[in-house]
């Protein structure tokens, strides 16, 4: 090798031994210094100087090759020069040609696995990058997915709709009809097959980094290895490293060889990846572009579709909604379930008044249209029945706007006038604002035109024990009873009054003045005055001038734009517009029950139902029957919310029985508070009753699903961990001597692995147990089987294994009793909830009921100031015992309260643990619970 020969351009002057340089030295054959110089001396042959010539023709050729050599070897003498100024305490070896080469050769090793490193590191950035990439795509995955989904279960709502939306020229059909609502089940198709093929390549995208991701893993363990290697040959060359033996060389060399191979395979792989994975990329950005463009073209239907129901719902145009045919009046079935779909509470304004007075035209400007409500332009009354239009509150979004055209009342050719007294009641009735339209001014026959206000304490009553025809306060009307707007169409006169000017208002008002005197026409025209402002305390006047002094186009008004009305009545229309948007309440019921659109549907039915049987609508009955509806959905929201929470914040199984536990507290204390919010009247608890069973079934269902996935996990956990013992044991491994304590030790390790698994539920005591005690019989045999062991040692070791056994029995009946208690625990929290939220509520419903009645005591003593200026003493006397009973009442409110709340609770307690299922009834906790529940609530009062 090399190595070990001698270096001659070093070693010739020592060889030739003469100071005179290298020339003298050259012309001596090596080995052969003195002998020739001998001979030479003694003789001369011709054979001789044959040899001598051959010699000397040798060492010049060899002359000449050292020359070619020369500028290699001076080159690595230099770098060598280098290397020993570098390393100051290198070792003798290194000054050496040897040296140098493993050197050189270790330098070329590091160099290669550094570029190695280096690579490495890029591909960790593009692996990262691509990882990044992937999780985007994956982002926006989900997001297209969510899109698909929120579109599907709308066109599944829609579907469902579709039906419903019978009326103004089915805006849901002519949508689907349209070119984008026609490919939307293959548009729809398309996009989830996409979405499909793209995660198919997400997944194939993220499988490919993670087999590149394993090759780079083996060329850093070869890496390693061959490190480790180059390592050892070194440390076990120290001390003799100028020899630098072949078999290190050979190894650095394979090694150098190797990492190169790696660094060219490294390097082409990666190269075909990148290209690969760019070329993915590509092919996934267009997927989801095209992808994205499908979803667009289907929300875009989906918008369609929400306008077209919208409109459906809010209608283009308005609907019957009481049919009046013969003087038979009949709900319209279509426009309740229009009203049905409302879920919003509900602003309704009525509109009644002699027939051809304008009312339809009024209320089309409130509809902000021209069109809607059918003007006629005929002598003949238009209007039939009472037709409804529902738009969207042009300035409460919570809010609907339901409008309420009436038939006219006063029709001449109309037989029957009660029929007229009905859809008079009948717009009071279902009204929040309730509009009387007359012309020209409020006179005396404008007020005994409205002789109908007088009749409605004999049309409606306000609970169902009163007796029909009996007076009744007028109290109890108000708290039904809508607001009341007087419009005054073709108004010819000034507002002015003893030579002052007076508001709309007031104008009104000094109408609604008592005329003076016995006189039975007087008598006849003070009774509607009177119930006015009985039953109406707030209310308000419009006066409209003409809207044109155009005949021909008066009887097509509704023809006319804007521009050409006249500019008083189009401010007078906009003022009148304005008050009822900002101004008309919320159609309640007593102590503020808000009336929805269904709300509403189900009081159209309850009053006409009485009409029709022949008897007097009943405020209170239609009170019941809202509540039961109201009621009944209430329990359903509240259930469905409990559900929904749950299935969000629980992630099973559940570390522990109790963290289920509390989860549910949570959500059931957001279930009632949903309840206790929309529900009313539900005196009995019959409802709350609903929710409590409700509530606690799907509870069940909940620890149910909780214990079963706990039950799988551990069982599947087990099984994995328990597979070599089991396998040990077919094998018969553990029937040997000794056989017994190897069993033990290897069952040992299944269970503290399985102690360490994490998450494993409710059930991961009970199924270690089962699997402990399956292993019982097979225990006894090891043992029976063991010769290592003596008698004793084995009567020892059943005696252990028994006590264990009982120990874990122990543990697990300790642990579902904790449960029990736990599970009884919880259920006393529900009762304890139900019953305080019910109290908050009492007490809010306590002091809304409080502040009615106030309002309505300062209406009546009001009234009675009123009358006394206008000199009616008799009159206002007779208010003074309603005013004395109303104040008997408050004080009630206010004193009794407590005592009633207490009461009450007190038989809510017992109904709500009769249906609690459960631990209460068997262990008799429910009384102890109770009254711990009372002592609270009665400290807390
Ligand atoms: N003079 C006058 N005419 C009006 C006014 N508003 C509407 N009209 C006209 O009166 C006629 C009847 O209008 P409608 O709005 O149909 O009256 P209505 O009270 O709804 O009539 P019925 O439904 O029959 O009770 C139409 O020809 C309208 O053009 C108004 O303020 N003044
Ligand atoms: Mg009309």
């Amino acid at each position: 090798m090399a190595s070990k020969e001698k270096n001659p351009f070093l070693e010739e002057p020592d060889a030739g031994g003469a100071p005179g340089g290298p020339r003298a030295a050259e012309h001596v054959a090596p080995g052969a210094a003195s002998a020739p110089t001998a001979e030479r001396a003694d003789r001369w042959t011709p054979e001789k100087e044959q040899a001598c010539s051959a010699q000397l023709k040798e060492q010049l050729q060899r002359e000449q090759n050292q020359e070619t050599v020369h500028p290699g070897l001076a080159a690595k003498m230099t770098e060598e020069r280098r290397e020993r100024e570098r390393t100051s305490t290198a070792e003798q070896d290194k000054r050496e040609t040897s040296g140098g080469e493993k050197v050189l050769l270790k330098q070329h090793i590091k160099k290669l696995q550094h570029k190695l490193v280096n690579q490495e590191n890029v591909f960790q950035g593009f692996r990262a990058k691509m990882t990044l990439e992937i999780r985007e795509r994956k982002k926006l995955l989900r997001n297209m997915d969510e899109r698909i989904e929120a579109i599907e279960s709308f066109l599944g709502i829609t579907k469902k709709r579709k039906k419903c939306c019978v009326k103004n020229g089915d805006p849901l059909r002519d949508a689907e009809k349209s070119p984008a609502g026609a490919g939307e089940p293959a548009n729809l198709e398309a996009a989830q097959r996409e979405k499909e093929l793209l995660l198919q390549k997400m997944m194939e995208l993220e499988r490919r980094l993670d087999d590149h991701e394993r090759i780079l893993e083996e060329l850093r363990g070869r890496m390693t290895d061959g490190g480790r290697e180059m390592k050892t040959t070194s440390a076990g060359d120290k001390g003799e490293a100028s020899a630098f033996p072949g078999r290190e060389k050979e190894l650095l060399e394979q090694h150098a060889k190797a990492l190169q191979q790696d660094l060219e395979d490294q390097e082409e792989a990666f190269r075909r990846f990148r290209a690969q994975m760019i070329e993915e990329i590509r092919e996934i950005e267009t997927a989801q572009r095209q992808m994205d463009e499908r979803i667009k073209i289907l929300e875009e239907i989906l918008l369609g579709y929400q306008v077209a129901m919208a409109s459906a719902l809010n209608m283009t145009d308005p609907i019957c909604l009481i049919e009046n045919n013969n003087e038979l009046l009949s709900v319209n079935q279509e426009a309740l379930e229009i009203l049905e779909k409302i879920s919003q509470p509900v602003v309704v304004v009525a509109i009644v008044g002699l027939y051809r007075t304008g009312k339809s035209y009024l209320m089309n400007r409130l509809a902000g249209q021209n069109h809607g409500f059918r003007v006629g332009s005929t002598v003949q009354s238009e209007t039939k029945g009472i037709w409804m239009w529902c738009v969207p509150h042009p300035s409460k979004p919570d809010r609907t706007l339901v409008l309420l055209d009436t038939e006219g009342l006063g029709d001449v050719e109309k037989g029957d006038s009660k029929n007229d007294s009905w859809i008079f009641a009948l717009a009071v009735l279902l009204s929040s604002v309730f509009v009387y339209n007359s012309t020209n001014t409020i006179n005396h026959q404008a007020l005994e035109q409205l002789h109908y206000v007088t009749e409605l304490t004999k049309l409606i009553r306000t609970t169902s024990s009163a007796i029909s025809g009996e007076a009744e306060d007028s109290a109890k009307f108000v708290s039904f009873f809508p607001d009341f707007v007087w419009t005054v169409r073709d108004f010819m006169l000034e507002l002015e009054l003893d030579g002052y000017p007076i508001t709309e208002d007031e104008y009104l008002e000094n109408a609604l003045k008592l005329i003076p005197g016995w006189n039975p026409n007087i008598q006849n025209s003070n009774m509607p005055r009177e119930c006015i402002r009985k039953f109406f305390p707030k209310r308000k006047c419009f006066v409209f001038d003409r809207p044109t002094n155009n005949r021909q186009q008066l009887l097509h008004i509704e023809e006319l734009p804007d521009d050409q009305l006249d500019r008083n009545f189009l401010e007078q229309s906009k003022n009148f517009c304005s008050y009822i948007f900002d101004h008309a309440k919320t159609k309640t019921l007593s102590d503020g029950i808000t009336v929805t659109g269904g709300g509403l549907a189900a009081l159209v039915e309850t009053y006409l139902e009485a009409i029709n049987s022949g008897e007097v609508p009943c405020l209170e009955n239609a009170v019941v029957t809202l509540a039961q509806r109201e009621n009944a959905a209430a329990v359903q929201k509240a259930a469905d919310l409990y559900s929904d929470r749950m299935a969000r914040l629980l992630s099973l199984p559940t570390d522990t029985f109790l963290e289920l536990l509390e989860v549910h507290a949570a959500c059931e204390k957001e279930a009632i508070a949903v309840f206790m919010e929309r529900s009313f009247k539900d005196d009995k608890q019959e409802f709350q009753k609903k929710l409590v069973v409700l509530i606690e079934k799907i509870k069940e269902d909940f620890l149910l699903k909780n214990e079963d996935t706990s039950l799988k996990y551990c069982q599947a956990e087990l099984k994995k961990l328990s597979e070599p013992l089991m396998t040990s044991i077919s094998r018969g491994t553990f029937f040997v001597p000794g056989g017994h304590g190897l069993y033990l030790n290897a069952k040992n390790k299944v269970e503290e692995d399985y102690k360490l698994v994490p998450k494993k539920g409710v059930k991961a005591t009970e199924v270690l147990q089962s699997f402990l005690r399956s292993q019982e019989e097979t225990e006894v045999a090891i043992l029976q089987a063991d010769k290592a062991l003596t008698d004793g040692d084995k009567a020892i070791a059943v005696e252990c294994a028994k006590t264990q056994a009982a120990e874990r029995e122990q543990v697990l009946l300790r642990e579902k009793q904790k449960e029990e208690d736990q599970k009884m625990e919880a259920q006393q929290r529900s009762l304890q909830e139900n019953i305080d939220q019910l109290k908050e509520k009492m007490d809010k419903e306590r002091e809304s009921h409080l502040r009615q009645q106030e309002t309505m005591l300062e209406h009546k003593l009001k009234m009675q100031e009123e009358l006394l200026t206008e000199g009616f003493k008799k009159e206002a006397e007779e208010l003074n015992k309603e005013i004395d009973e109303l104040k008997e009442s408050i004080e009630v409110t206010k004193s009794g309260g407590s005592l009633n709340v207490s009461r009450i609770l007190d038989v809510a307690s017992i109904a709500l643990v009769a249906v609690l299922p459960g631990p209460y009834k068997v262990v008799g906790m429910g009384v102890k619970l109770l009254n711990d529940a009372f002592k609270k609530t009665d400290n807390s009062v």
